[in-house]
């Protein structure tokens, strides 16, 4: 018999494996990786007697790995807030997935353990962006306000670290990240006593600066196109970059364009903030693009390609 615990590597995922952890400890093997790594579950051969843990991964994307570990004779545990498709009826398969948009997995879990390691969720809880819930969970721990905002710098930082295109571009594998949390109930003391906060920290801050020191390739009041290295920092930063330039210009359409070692693009495209609209048909015309109204990307866009997607992203926004 062999325990699984399988976990999305940005902070919500690994909080919330450190929040069941904590409570009942259990030496398991871990299946993680990046953030957009989801399909993490056919990862694992399990066999009859086998517990699996999953978090923070929708089993949408895992739905047939998860019928095969079923069918084998395995238990499945599954938390997640993600959109789930049909949730298999089994005896042998716990579900705790709620869709709601202001709950994350980890709160699911602290949910499950009726608040005993709320410091982690709350963390979580802004690693994925939802500062309300965060606020809303920790108010009966009465924290004062630095340390409420230092708990929200942890959670960004650790939401960060997450971010590229495979694990060599992270700063730390989150095998390793969860493993250094691993023997600290209280993350002020984690972040007290370990350098990982800092070094993330630091290292988050030095690649939007780099990213900010970059000229977009075009730019006028309507729309602006900025074009990243292929290099590892532009991998992790492009989203909080992207992020940054829609906060910064709300009436302005920002596509942050990535290098390819080919010489193709990864682009993801985001809508002014003040008209949320337009991203999904735009990628869509490109054969390799998807999305939602707000926010959309090609995953590959051949470098013969970009002027035919400048100016259509031109004429989407202007
Ligand atoms: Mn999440």
């Amino acid at each position: 018999m062999k325990f699984y615990d399988i976990f999305n590597g940005d902070a919500d995922g690994i909080c919330a494996l450190h929040q069941l952890r904590l409570e009942q400890p259990q030496a398991a093997e871990l299946v993680t990786g990046v953030k957009r790594d989801i399909e993490l579950v056919g990862q694992v051969a399990a066999q009859a007697g086998d517990c699996l843990t999953v978090l923070d991964i929708s089993l949408r994307s895992n739905a047939r790995a998860v019928e095969r570990a079923l069918l084998n004779g395995a238990r499945v545990r599954y938390f997640d807030h993600h959109a789930a498709g049909d949730i298999p009826q089994h005896p042998q398969f716990e579900a705790h997935i709620d869709t709601a948009p202001d709950v994350c997995t980890s709160l699911l879990v602290d949910r499950h353990l009726g608040g005993r390691h709320r410091l982690w969720a709350v963390v979580a809880a802004f690693g994925d962006n939802l500062v309300e819930s965060a606020i809303r969970a920790a108010q009966p721990l009465q924290l004062d306000h630095t340390e409420l905002a230092r708990l929200h710098e942890l959670g960004e930082a650790i939401n960060y670290n997450a971010y590229g295109e495979t694990v060599d571009d992270l700063h730390y594998h989150p095998a390793d990240l969860y493993r250094a949390i691993g023997p600290y109930a209280d993350p002020r003391h984690f972040m007290f006593d370990e350098p990982v906060f800092e070094v993330l920290k630091q290292a988050g801050a030095e690649d939007l600066a780099r990213a900010e020191d970059l000229r977009p390739e075009f730019a006028d009041d309507a729309a602006a196109l900025y074009i990243l290295p292929d290099a590892a920092w532009s991998r992790r930063v492009n989203g909080v970059f992207g992020n940054r330039l829609a906060q910064s210009a709300p009436q302005r359409a920002h596509a942050v364009l990535v290098a390819k070692a080919d010489g193709a693009y990864a682009v993801s495209v985001r809508a002014p903030r003040s008209r949320p609209q337009g991203a999904d048909l735009l990628c869509q015309a490109f054969a390799t693009g998807g999305g939602r109204k707000a926010a959309a990307g090609i995953n590959r866009l051949p470098a013969e390609q970009l002027p035919e997607f400048l100016d259509a992203f031109r004429a989407a926004y202007k």
